[in-house]
Order: structure tokens, then sequence, then C-alpha cells
């Protein structure tokens, strides 16, 4: 089946004949949705993006939150042959007006709360029709849908076509749209279903937001590859995943959904039996929780590594040791060597800059050659800005990051661009911004800030100067004021100086 749209052939293979089996059951509610049915509604909203004059590689973007037709309008968008282009909910209207203007959607889907005042920037942007997910309101895609009919057959789509485009933010403060074809999701997505064993038996636990690798390209992906079903969360809660361990096999999560469910007492071996696989990503899982969630559960999480312009590039092995603090070895096909500053290869146990290879590596940034040509080397490499080694027996260890980046919850937060918003506040001089340990987020974001000479400034001069511009998630959530940054010889600002002196912010 869709022998001619390669990433749609390879989600759809597993479910063929097997259209009345549940492929997603929603948490809460119990709603089913079987896999004919699935498609048959992906096959309609590519009729409606078709009819709206979506053609091969126009960008369809979504902000939309997490349900069942957010799944649909993904495959409705490859199987019509466009770019899947989705969008964080969390993103302001500020945040949104880049993504559109940089991307040139064709089609841009949103929510009918939000339809009114996102018209105008979409509008701004070019986009040629707006739509809003569900059945309310003016330009519901449900409407569009009736009026278009589904497409007879999929768009044809090959390895080296564009899939989908994530932007992921830059140490420049502007972010970059990773580029991902056909051939990268769908040969990751094959390997990671074949190396964490999953079958048409297994039930997925998923939690996590459909906007980013983690809960699209790996946990959607891998379930459709698999013929698996989905218990679909739409909101994580800790106590509503745990009650699901009773009828699920797999759990896929960033480290503080586990460091959350550590804190449910009802948390035991006989809770957790029938459970056959935790995958932890996104973040550094702390050897510590590794540890006791071994002891809690009777069962080690399979931590594994990846990026937005990668897919999944390592993973602890599914037989054989599951190393704490580790990210596992290589995934077959993949190449991951450890580099020095002048990018020769270093060997094993040496610390160095991780570069990896292989069909999961993106095609470049989107409308970016410069970026692209400093990130992948001529021979294929993709340089990561991670630090690591790799030690005697082929596993990689994560150890610092030479990016200068925050992940919080696993959501990632480059600096650069909450420095931007606050160094524009009248009255500040300059800013850093910096992560800190967070005993729920793993990391959390700080702010040091110089004011002008004589400006008087408070912390909600500060925090009502960003509110609107970003995202809640990027927000920080402790503001100092400093005479001046501290600085080495070079004028560099030591972010390493103020992580040491604010350690404890968080966690005291
Ligand atoms: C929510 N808030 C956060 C975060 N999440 N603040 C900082 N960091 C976060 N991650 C804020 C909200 O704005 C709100 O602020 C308050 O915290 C509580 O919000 P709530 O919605 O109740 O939080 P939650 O639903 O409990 O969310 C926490 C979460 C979520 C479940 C950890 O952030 C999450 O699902 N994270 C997973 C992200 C992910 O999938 N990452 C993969 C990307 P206030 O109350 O003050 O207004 S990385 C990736 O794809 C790569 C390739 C990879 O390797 O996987
Ligand atoms: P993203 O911007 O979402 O592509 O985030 C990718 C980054 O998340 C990587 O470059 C790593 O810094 C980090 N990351 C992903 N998985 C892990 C992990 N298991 N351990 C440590 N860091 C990770």
């Amino acid at each position: 089946m869709y022998k001619s749209n390669l990433l749609a052939s390879t989600l759809r293979h597993a479910s063929v004949g097997h259209d009345n089996k549940v492929f997603a059951t929603l948490s809460g509610s119990g709603e089913t949705l079987t896999n004919g049915k699935l498609w048959d509604n992906a096959h309609k909203v590519a009729g409606a993006l078709v009819d709206a004059g979506v053609v091969p590689g126009d960008r369809v973007a979504a902000q939309v939150e997490k349900s069942l037709p957010a799944l649909e309008l993904y495959l409705g968008t490859i199987l019509a042959g466009g770019v899947y282009l989705p969008l964080n909910t969390a993103y302001t209207a500020r945040e949104l007006d880049y993504f559109l203007e940089n991307a040139e959607p064709k089609v841009f889907v949103c929510a009918s709360d939000r339809a009114g005042s996102l018209e105008r920037i979409a509008a701004k942007a070019g986009v040629s029709r707006v739509f809003t997910l569900g059945s309310d309101g003016l330009g519901s895609l449900t409407d569009a849908v009736e009026a278009a009919g589904p497409i007879p057959r999929a768009v044809a789509r090959g390895e080296d076509d564009l899939a989908a485009i994530l932007y992921t933010s830059g140490t420049t403060g502007r972010s970059k749209g990773a580029m991902l074809t056909h051939g990268n999701l769908a040969s990751n997505a094959r390997v990671l279903t074949e190396v964490w064993r999953f079958t048409d038996d297994d039930v997925l636990i998923h939690a996590l937001p459909i906007f980013h690798t983690h809960g699209l390209f790996v946990a959607t992906n891998v379930a459709l590859v698999a013929g698996a079903s989905l218990i679909y969360h739409t909101k994580f809660d800790a106590a509503a995943i745990f009650a699901d361990f009773a009828r699920a096999t797999t759990l896929m999560g960033v480290p503080t959904f586990y460091t959350r469910l550590l804190d449910l007492p009802e948390l035991t071996k006989e809770a957790a039996a029938g459970m056959r696989l935790f995958i932890s990503g996104s973040a550094p899982l702390l050897a510590e929780t590794h540890v006791q969630w071994q002891q809690r559960t009777g069962q080690a999480i399979l931590e594994r590594y990846g990026m937005t312009e990668t897919c999944m590039n390592t993973s602890n092995p599914y037989d054989g040791p599951r190393k704490p603090g580790t990210v596992g070895l290589p995934l077959p096909g993949v190449e991951v060597r450890i580099v020095d500053e002048n990018g020769s290869a270093l060997p094993d146990g040496e610390i160095g800059g991780i570069e990896v290879r292989g069909p999961n590596v993106f095609k470049g940034y989107w409308r970016m050659p410069e970026k692209t040509a400093a990130e992948l080397r001529e021979d294929g490499f993709f340089i990561t800005g991670d630090v690591g080694m790799i030690d005697e027996d082929g596993y990689v260890s994560i150890i610092g990051r030479s990016k200068d980046l925050i992940i919080s919850g696993g959501f990632n937060i480059y600096p650069k661009e909450i420095e931007l918003v606050v160094d524009a506040v009248d009255g500040v001089k300059e800013s850093a911004v910096f992560g800190l340990p967070h005993p729920d987020f793993g990391e959390s974001v700080a702010v040091a800030v110089v004011p002008e000479d004589g400006a008087d400034l408070s912390v909600e001069d500060i925090t009502s100067a960003v509110a609107p511009q970003l995202a809640r998630f990027k927000h920080p959530r402790h503001v100092v004021f400093l005479d001046a940054l501290p600085r080495n010889a070079m004028g560099k600002v030591q972010k390493n100086q103020l992580r040491e002196t604010y350690a404890d912010v968080f966690t005291k």
C-alpha cells in the first residue's frame, strides 16, 4: 500500500489487513480510533489539503492541541505530499510570526480560540488557508474535509523528499528549521521498532507532546510501524499513567516523567510487572533515577539519545546491560565518533565533540545554507554540539554541551533568545541566561541582569517584559541583579561561574 510514498507506506504496512484493530484509546474518555478509521480520516484530511492548494513540498504548519485529529492531520499531510511543520502550543504570537514568515506554509492549522488573533500573522506570511482543527468556527478543517472528499491515492514521495520541518532554536537566538526527509523518518522508525522489539502486541502509553521528534517521530511512528496500539494521554498526569501500567506494555518519556512517577508510593515491582519496557530520552536521566527505578520496579530504564536534526542516534540495548549514565550504543546504520577541536577523531575513552552520520541525519536547515554548512561536515558527519566519550564497550556518554542550551523538562531553551528579549528592556545594560538544577524539570532558567547606571529595575520589570514575547516554559524562574557579569580575560561571560554561585536556588 502507498508504495510510491515512502513514509506513508512504512507507517501503514503493519496495519494493512487489521483495519478493525484499535490504534489509539483516549485516556479518560476511553474513545477509540481503529487503524482503518485513522487512515480513512487521514485520506480525507489529505483531500482537504490538496483542495486548499497543497502541492508536493508545500509546508503545512500546525499549532494544535494534542488530540486524535492532530495525528490524522500529520498523516494527511504526508499522504498529500506536504511537509508537516508542527509548532509548540505554548508559542506566543510573536514566536509564531517568525516561524510562519520563515517557513512560508501554504496552510496553517490552529486551535479555534486562536484563529482570530493568528489570521493576520498568517496573511502577512502569505499563508493561503487558515484552518481550525475541529468542527467549530469558520475555516474548520472538518468542513473542508466534507467538501473536498478523500484523495484517491497517496502523492508520490521518495527517500530524499521532505516530510517535515521542525524548528530548533540556535545559539544566535534565531530558530532554524531542520529539514527531515521521508528516508530519515522511515529508516529511524524501522530501526527503533526492531531494536526495541516492538510488535503488534504492544500497547504504548503515549503522554508526550506531538510537536517534537520524541512524541511524533519516535513514539507515534514506532507504534505505527509495529502495528501496535497507543493509550493516548493529551496531558501528562502521573497517576493516570501509572493506572495504565495494568493494560499497557511500554512507556516512552522524558526524565521528568520518571521522577514524578517515582513520587507515587504505589509504584512497585508488582504494579509494573506487566510492562516490558520503559524508555527515556530528550534530557539526561540521572544515574540516581535509573537506580531508584530499578529498585522500585525491578526494571532498568532504557535510555537513548537523539536530536531534532538526527532523530535517534544511540540506544542502550534491549538485551544486555543498560548502563546508567550512558545513552548506549550507536543504532544499526548510525556511526558515532568523538572528535577534538579540529574535527580529528579521538580514540575510545577520550572526551570530545560528538558527531553522527547515517540515514537518520537531516538534509539541512531550511533556507540557511551557511548554517547547514557550519554543522554538517563534507563527509556527512553532523556536529551535534554535545560533548561526550565512548567507553571500552562502545557505550556513548554525554558529558556536557559545547552549545549554550538549557533542557527543562525535555524542552530545549536557548539562552540567547531570552537574553535578546531581556536586553531590550528599558534600563537593562546586559544579561546572561543560564540553567540551574531543578528537582522536577532537571534544569530551569535563571537570568543575571546588569542594569544601566542609575536604572532602578525590579524582577517584575523583567518578567513582565518577557511574558508576552516568549513561551511560558522559557520564562526565567529566578532573576538576580549584578553590577557586572563575570567574564574571563577574553571578555567571555563565565556562565559556569553563575551556575556555581546560584546552584542551589531551585533545590534548597
Ligand atoms: C510545563 N511548564 C514548564 C515545562 N512544562 N516549564 C519549564 N519546562 C517545562 N518542560 C510550565 C507551564 O508553563 C506551567 O507554568 C507549569 O510549568 C505547569 O505546567 P503543566 O502544563 O501543568 O506542566 P506539565 O503538563 O506537568 O508538563 C511538564 C512535562 C512537559 C510533562 C514535563 O513539559 C512535557 O511533556 N515535556 C516533554 C517535552 C518533550 O517531549 N520533549 C522532547 C523534545 P505556570 O504554571 O507557571 O504557568 S526533545 C526531542 O524530541 C529530541 C529529539 C529527543 O531526543 O527526544
Ligand atoms: P533537540 O533540540 O530537541 O533536538 O534536543 C537535542 C538535545 O537533547 C541533544 O543534542 C542533547 O543535548 C539532548 N539529549 C537528548 N537525549 C538525551 C539524553 N538521553 N541524555 C542527554 N541529553 C540528551
